[in-house]
């Protein structure tokens, strides 16, 4: 199990944190997604078949491209 933290700088309510850790879960090997409104972190922890790759490209998908990658 891998756990990444990525800045998502479009974050901005609630309804954002919503949307992202609803389709974050739905990506398969995807276990746990937690987003921060305040901080506007999304750290979630995955194992294959996801990838960051992936996750990244489903975030950009979605409208709420990956700003950074904080490293835990
Ligand atoms: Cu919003």
């Amino acid at each position: 199990m891998t756990t990444v933290s990525y800045s998502v700088p479009a974050m901005h309510c609630d309804h954002c944190t919503h949307t992202i850790e609803t389709e974050l879960s739905e990506l398969q090997g995807v276990q746990s997604v937690k987003a921060d409104l305040e901080t506007k972190k999304v750290q979630i922890a995955f194992e294959t078949p996801a990838s960051e790759e992936k996750i990244k490209a489903l975030l950009a998908e979605i409208e709420y491209p990956v700003g950074g990658l904080i490293t835990l």
